[in-house]
């Protein structure tokens, strides 16, 4: 029988994920959950079969160039795979997979919670609370926006913003979209289709992004098409920060054009733009879409499966290049 591959193992993943792994192959754990630096990730993965990364480790093609021969696969523990140039990948023949649908529902849970926080202040009333500066209360105090039965705008209809959407009829809102694609009436459920960004902003009372970080929809969300958005509208980004020109948004935070922001994502995580602190009506999460403990293990089971998939001869199910 020939010896299990080798895996290097980017961060710290689940017990019962690393259980598989150190069952099936012959890992090389990461117990302290660094990120390493490119250059001791590339010297883990000499003599190794495959690498493992999230989102957090960065493989530009000058990293991918620099890869030993003997890594045939990398499976990312994540569905963006902005972190990893494709290409490259491609033109060295390594394989790369990612993990869809498993964190649909928990990302567009932290989309709810970015909408309802921001619209309704949920970070200026803790900070309010903890910091013991809560003295009175009055009709006027901590108005927010009620977002039941208004327009929920949807940047990108794929697995996450299908869910997400669902989510937001609950609270009775009509659902607006753009998307490489127009749907299949029967998932498009009613929802109305606008065939570019610019034509859907005007009717987005909460606009929610969910497309993925390439090199066309950086800065995306720019001054000018913030400025198509309605007066007193809501964004909630719980994709990737390089949608956003976050120096636009904090502009239109201020003035006041826009109500609210909720954000799970920054352009330069964890080093978040220390201006964003001064801001008021923007709610906060530190990257935590998937962080549930089901879901981490179900997209370490699906990294595994690919994997697994891939060392069996298969094609794996998820395969980005
Ligand atoms: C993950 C994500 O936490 O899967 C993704 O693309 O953004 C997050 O949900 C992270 O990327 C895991 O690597």
């Amino acid at each position: 029988m020939p010896d299990k591959p080798v895996v290097v193992i980017g961060r710290k993943f689940p017990e019962a994920v690393e259980a598989r792994l150190a069952r099936d192959y012959r890992p090389k754990f990461n117990p302290e959950d660094r990120v390493y630096p490119a250059a001791e990730l590339l010297s883990l993965c000499e003599g190794a079969d495959a690498l493992l990364p999230c989102h957090s480790e960065h493989l530009p093609a000058e990293v991918i160039a620099k890869l030993p021969d003997t890594v045939k696969i990398i499976a990312n523990f994540s569905v963006g795979v902005d972190h990893v140039d494709l290409a490259a990948a491609k033109g060295r023949g390594i394989a790369v997979t990612n993990t869809p649908d498993v964190l649909s529902d928990a990302t567009a849970e932290i989309a709810m919670l970015c909408m309802l926080g921001a619209a309704r202040r949920a970070g200026e009333g803790e900070r309010l609370i903890r910091a013991g500066a809560w003295k009175s209360w009055s009709p006027a105090f901590m108005v927010g926006t009620q977002v039941t039965g208004k327009r929920f705008g949807v940047v990108g209809m794929g697995r996450v913003g299908q869910v997400t959407a669902r989510r937001a009829r609950g609270f009775d809102m009509e659902i607006h979209y753009t998307n490489r694609n127009r749907l299949d009436p029967a998932l498009e459920a009613g929802a109305v289709y606008h065939e570019s960004v610019e034509d859907l902003l005007p009717h987005c009372d909460v606009l929610s992004l969910h497309c993925p970080a390439t090199p066309q929809t950086m800065n995306l969300m720019n001054a000018e098409r913030l400025a198509l958005l309605p007066e007193g509208a809501i964004l909630v980004n719980t994709a990737r920060g390089a949608i956003i020109d976050e120096a636009a948004l904090m502009a239109a935070l201020r003035s006041g054009r826009l109500a609210a922001a909720g954000l799970d994502v920054y352009k330069n995580e964890p080093h978040i733009e220390p201006a964003f602190f001064a801001i008021e009506n923007i709610f906060l999460l530190p990257h935590i879409g998937s962080a549930t403990g089901q879901t981490r293990d179900a997209m370490g089971f699906r990294a595994l499966d690919n994997l697994d998939a891939f060392f069996a001869g298969r094609e794996p199910r998820d395969r980005v290049a």
